[in-house]
């Protein structure tokens, strides 16, 4: 399309679609002008999808998730159509900063981390490789907390994206469902009725996920709670206004707010129905789907794969039984099978405290049906498969009725799926060896390199063509290029120039001045004890003080970089928040290590800083306690964009260091089976202290008031944790963590040589990429073909 085209349309939307004149228009007008156009430009490929699905009567996966972690779309849109450049173009020639109308977007944080994320990477790729197939969520009238710090200490304030029209998706009345909770189980000629006590009506929004170059575009589908009364009349005649309201602010309630937490489950009543309000209305669709097509329901396994994204859609197995069994009348022992030829389960973590289980009270009060069911599921596989129960201590377990009732059982990264045949599913592996298949996370080289990182994929496509950005395998073809130093100059100007944009941004945002020459080294994720950001702080702390043992020693510059946010429960996590700010504003203002040493931790964390932040980094910090993080997917992006990493063999690390190869790569710290010994050790952290005297000064200065202004209790709690049970081994592996940051500093003053490491990061991460994992979901779970691509832009 050319430029004078799209420029008609943005200023056709400004005009008709936005009522606003150019002259009148603000940035938002702009920015949902430009929305449109791009919109405009989505629609056709996505409807010619679907029509080629239906043609091809092609199976269709269906990706049923609590989370989808989208961030913006403007940019995404206009790079996997094409237009990118002509939508400069026209902004620049309207005199107007392009720049400010993308950032202008709200992020869409409809996720707390990496799993939401990796939806979000998911049906990106699914759509770029022409699969057919469709995102079932909650449409989160307000997404993940927005993080603030108020001296140091994390505040959280209600998310709003939904307050600006969400431009991208188009709203579906007329795809609804009633979903009900509560009420009795009746039996009526032998068959098992639920009349459930009340009912909301999930609505669908629909929002087309186009894949590279408009090829192909599927749906994600995410559900909206709405009243199935808006208002009470009589109550509202009688002058009883709030009363009369109530239905509507109760149903509204269920899609009203992302649970924040990854790790523990809270608010249990509401989030259960969250859980069962958007499974079950996912399912009447897919079925309805299935059926406008087909006759038979026995046909669905072939015709249809769900993956459940953890346990949190895992009613869908006694769900879909239900419908079967109970409304349409088939024998349970079919239902099951049926069942269980569709449904895959998808497990995120080892730590038993985010295994999901609710109480019989809880399932039975809001779902009476599925608690019989879930007890008859319980029994039948008991029968065959003596030992292992589904309910237990009066809870149910999400975990294991979910393999239960999975035709596929995965993890994300090798050593993740190896673990779980040894730990949390030790007995259904041994019942059920073939169910357990590994499938390693990936991310969408389109949104994580060729999206955020214009400069490096700029220099990429020069050298070897743009057919890395379809088939990220071919960032092999850049291994000559490392050994030419023309190509490694540019590659270092690239990453020098993205530092100085964030150098600059830190500066203006924050007040900090940074080194662009310094390393750049960052720790970004959720902030978990098991992801140990106090160990990295610890290590900040300890260099601190060589440094200033130290004054003209020759140290090499850092700029410590942190990001994240903590479950607003989780003490200790915000305990940790509090210590890096702490750390911060003495570290900062210290004339004598200034120059050395910064440490930097911008708020509120989301995809947009991590687009910024990961562009411009040199080193990567993935320290967490090995056995404990599954995969991780930020580890993944900066290797892609050519940062090294600092890490432990836990999760993807581990095939990380085996791509990108053992020489560039720092590893430290104890193995997964290591970490279970150590933790036998009756003081092991007390021992790791006493044989460190760095580690012991660190631990000291946390005790002795350094960073809280002399009072001596206010990081005593982590002081105490790291000495005492340290469960996370912070202490045990401190030493080595030392030894191969100074590693890291020494190879980072050898330029030439950091600069290859780096970019043969890049160029062996292609295996990282989400295309792939999902080829291979593709081909060993779901039975999914990719359809063939529509048009070429
Ligand atoms: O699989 C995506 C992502 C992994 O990369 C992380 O290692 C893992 O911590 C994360 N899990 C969650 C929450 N899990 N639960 N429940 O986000 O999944």
């Amino acid at each position: 399309m050319s430029t004078s085209a799209l420029k008609d349309s943005v200023l056709s939307h400004l005009k008709y679609s936005l009522g606003k004149d150019p002259e009148h228009a603000t940035t938002y007008d702009w920015r949902v002008a430009l929305s449109l156009a791009a919109r405009d430009r989505i629609v056709d490929p996505w409807f010619e999808s679907t029509r080629a699905t239906y043609r091809a009567d092609a199976k269709r996966v269906y990706y049923l998730s609590m989370e989808f972690l989208i961030g913006r779309l403007l940019e995404d849109a206009l790079v996997n159509t094409g237009v990118y450049d002509d939508a400069k173009a026209v902004f620049d020639d309207l005199g107007l900063n392009f720049g400010e109308i993308l950032h202008d977007e709200p992020d869409a944080a409809l996720g707390n981390g990496g799993l939401g994320r990796l939806a979000a990477c998911f049906l990106e790729s699914l759509s770029t490789l022409g699969i057919p197939a469709m995102g079932y969520g909650i449409r989160y009238e307000h997404g993940l907390f927005r993080q603030r710090f108020e001296g140091g200490r994390q505040v959280e304030e209600a998310e709003d994206w939904l307050t600006q029209e969400h431009v991208w998706e188009f709203e579906r009345p007329e795809a609804a469902f009633e979903i009900g909770f509560g009420g009795q189980v009746y039996e009526n000629g032998g068959r098992a009725v639920w009349r459930p006590q009340e009912a909301v009506i999930a609505q669908a929004f629909d929002t087309p996920v186009v894949g590279w170059k408009g090829e192909w575009a599927n749906t994600l589908r995410l559900w909206g709670a709405l009243p199935k009364t808006v208002l009470d009349l009589q109550r509202f005649n009688a002058g009883d206004y709030a009363a009369a309201a109530e239905p509507e602010a109760l149903a509204r309630t269920i899609s009203r707010v992302l649970y924040p937490d990854d790790t523990t489950e809270e608010g249990k009543h509401l989030r259960l129905k969250q859980e069962y309000f958007f499974t079950a209305a996912s399912l009447r669709d897919l079925i309805r789907r299935f059926e406008a097509e087909h006759d038979d329901l026995r046909d669905l396994p072939k015709r249809v794969a769900i993956q459940l994204n953890d346990t949190h859609p895992a009613i869908a197995g006694p769900e879909l039984v239900r419908i079967l069994h109970d409304e349409r009348g088939m024998e349970f022992e079919t239902a099951m099978e049926i069942a269980r030829g569709c449904l895959n389960y998808t497990n995120h973590t080892l730590l038993p405290e985010a295994l999901e289980r609710w109480s019989d009270g809880l399932m039975g009060y809001l779902l009476p049906r599925h608690l019989q069911l879930i007890e008859r599921i319980d029994t039948a596989h008991q029968t065959q498969h003596p030992g292992i129960a589904i309910r237990e201590h009066g809870e149910v377990k999400m975990g294991e009725l979910s393999f239960i009732m999975a035709n596929r059982v995965n993890g994300v990264s090798a050593l993740h799926s190896d673990l779980m045949k040894v730990t949390v599913f030790k007995d259904l592996h041994d019942m059920h060896p073939d169910r357990i298949v590994n499938q390693t996370n990936g991310v969408t080289p389109r949104r994580w390199l060729r999206t955020c990182n214009p400069r490096l994929s700029g220099l990429i496509t020069d050298a070897i063509g743009d057919g890395w950005i379809k088939d990220a395998e071919r960032l092999s073809e850049l291994e000559p290029h490392v050994n030419d130093a023309g190509f490694l100059d540019r590659f270092v100007q690239a990453k020098r120039e993205n530092k100085v944009d964030l150098g600059q941004w830190i500066a203006e945002s924050m007040g900090i001045s940074v080194d662009p020459d310094a390393m750049f080294d960052v720790q970004i994720k959720r902030i978990h004890e098991y992801k140990r950001q106090h160990l990295n702080i610890l290590e900040t702390i300890a260099l601190w003080q060589e440094m200033r043992d130290n004054p003209n020693g020759d140290w090499t510059p850092r700029v410590k970089i942190f990001g994240g946010k903590a479950a607003p429960g989780y003490v200790f996590a915000k305990e940790i928040i509090y210590l890096i700010n702490s750390v911060a504003s003495v570290i900062n203002n210290d004339p004598v290590t200034s120059k050395w040493l910064k440490v930097v931790y911008p708020a509120n964390y989301n995809v947009t800083l991590a687009e910024r932040l990961i562009p411009a980094a040199n080193l990567s910090e993935q320290i967490s306690t090995a056995g404990k993080e599954a995969s991780g997917t930020g580890n993944m992006k900066f290797a892609l964009n050519g940062a090294l990493t600092i890490g432990t063999l836990d999760g993807a690390n581990v095939e990380i260091r085996e791509h990108v190869g053992a020489d560039n790569f720092f590893l430290f710290g104890m193995t997964a089976e290591e970490v279970m010994e150590r933790r036998t050790v009756e003081g092991h952290a007390w021992d790791a202290i006493s044989k460190d005297p760095r580690l012991a000064r660190a631990v000291d200065a946390l005790r002795n008031g350094t960073f809280a202004g002399g009072d001596h209790d206010r990081f005593r709690g982590i002081a105490d944790n790291i000495s005492g049970p340290d469960y996370f081994l912070v202490a045990s592996d401190f030493s080595d963590y030392w030894r191969a940051s100074r590693e890291v500093d020494q190879a980072f003053r050898d330029t030439g040589h950091w600069a290859r490491m780096a970019a043969l990061n890049t160029a062996r991460s292609g295996w990282f990429s989400s295309d792939r994992t999902i080829r291979s979901y593709a081909s060993e779970i779901w039975d999914a073909l990719p359809s063939k691509p529509l048009r070429n832009i």
